[in-house]
């Protein structure tokens, strides 16, 4: 379609990562603590107990068997139960530029590309750490690239969105080169004593190199992009620039990611299905042409729900990978991670498909073919 490839990928993990014996240990200490502190209550019926977590549920209901985070020991302090990240100076590197920069040398590095070769920066995140200056112009400068970086947001689908972005950018003749970058820091924006979420997210970053199309060099060409968008309240984040100026203010726990996650479910996995399907079929393609289907991360249950409808068949744990036991729902990078982990054994001319679905709801989705020279 547009003459544009992936060239290359790179990943960022922090060092540290929290099994969910680990997370359910801590929960289930301050449930403890908070049912005991609060017996009285609890025993006139004023208040409900509150319940503990279990591993057994988080693995079963989610796939999930740990998940990175910028600092573990403020995870699990009972006392906390959130990150603790020392403030910088305007002057220092921001962690999500610094987590997005060490993604995008990497990407480069696997296309022995200089900063030189590229012309814009794409920062697309499910959240910000700031409003301005652009994250994305931060790691422009950092990296040492002329030209433009700007920063974008689409939930879930920040990743595939951004993608998309930078292919128009390039088929448009925009840019000749485009450093995408996902920087998605999850663990400050989940409330780790909620029960019914505090599993959920983990932190990473990842790169995507992004040029036009030469048939010399390995890469994957972007066949097809398709984006679909539909407003939904069943996941939620009110954290934002008005907070401090709301009357009445905002409780804390406001700031924090809700979702309705048993809607989510049902109402996500067939238009997830459905759009596939139909993107197939515009380009003349049958599923059985996929050799992979890199999907969003978000829930183990979901991914195999929707592989077996696209496929319409059993399908093998090599055609629709799942990375969420290491890492958990990375937001908008989930998919991208997938790509990058899963995107060995292919042949010239095989195709695989990269989606992403979330809150929005959004849905993104890129049709890829292997271009090995
Ligand atoms: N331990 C033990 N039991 C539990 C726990 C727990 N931690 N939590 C809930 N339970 C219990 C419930 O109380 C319930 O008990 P009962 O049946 O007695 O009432 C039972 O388990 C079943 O509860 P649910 O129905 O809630 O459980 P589900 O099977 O639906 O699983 C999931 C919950 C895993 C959340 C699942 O619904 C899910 O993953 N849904 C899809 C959600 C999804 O894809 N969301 C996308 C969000 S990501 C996104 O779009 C990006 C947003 C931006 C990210 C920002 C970064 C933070």
């Amino acid at each position: 379609m547009t003459g544009v490839t992936i060239r290359s990928s790179g990943l960022w993990t922090p060092p540290e990562s929290v099994s969910n014996e680990e997370l359910v240990a801590c929960f289930n200490a301050w449930v403890e603590q908070w049912n005991a502190d609060n017996a009285d209550a609890i025993a006139a019926g004023q208040i409900e107990a509150k319940a503990p977590s279990s591993t057994g549920f988080i693995e079963k209901a989610s796939g999930i068997k740990s998940r990175y985070t910028i600092d573990k020991a403020g995870v699990l302090d009972i006392m906390r139960m959130r990150p603790e990240v020392r403030r910088r100076s305007d002057g220092e590197v921001s962690i999500m530029a610094e987590a997005g920069i060490a993604a995008a040398k990497q990407a480069l590095a696997a296309a022995d590309r200089d900063p030189k070769d590229i012309d814009g920066v794409i920062c697309s995140a499910t959240t910000m750490q700031r409003t301005y200056p652009c994250i994305a112009i931060e790691i422009q400068d950092a990296l040492g690239i002329e030209g433009f970086g700007y920063d974008m947001s689409v939930a879930c689908s920040s990743g595939t969105f951004g993608l998309i972005n930078a292919v128009n950018a390039i088929a448009t003749g925009q840019a000749r080169s485009i450093l995408l970058v996902t920087p998605e820091i999850t663990t400050p924006q989940l409330n780790f004593r909620d029960r019914d979420s505090h599993f959920i997210f983990g932190d990473v970053a990842v790169a995507l190199l992004i040029e036009r199309d030469n048939r010399d060099q390995d890469g994957w060409a972007i066949l097809n992009t398709k984006m679909k968008t539909a407003y939904s309240n069943n996941i939620r984040s009110n954290f934002g620039f008005l907070n401090a100026s709301e009357t009445p203010e905002p409780e804390f726990e406001d700031r924090y990611f809700t979702q309705e996650g048993r809607k989510v479910f049902k109402e996500v996995c067939p238009m997830v299905a459905d759009l596939i399907r139909s993107q197939l079929e515009e380009n003349q393609l049958a599923a059985n042409d996929l050799k992979r289907l890199w999907l969003h991360q978000a829930n183990i249950n979901m991914n195999l729900m929707i592989a077996r409808k696209v496929y319409d068949r059993d399908f093998t744990p090599d055609e629709a990978p799942v990375i969420l036991d290491e890492f958990a729902n990375t937001a908008g990078a989930g998919s991208l991670v997938a790509f990058h982990r899963h995107s060995d054994g292919f042949s010239d001319g095989e195709k695989g498909l990269l989606c992403s679905f979330g809150a929005g709801y959004s849905i993104g989705s890129v049709i890829l073919e292997k271009r090995a020279a």
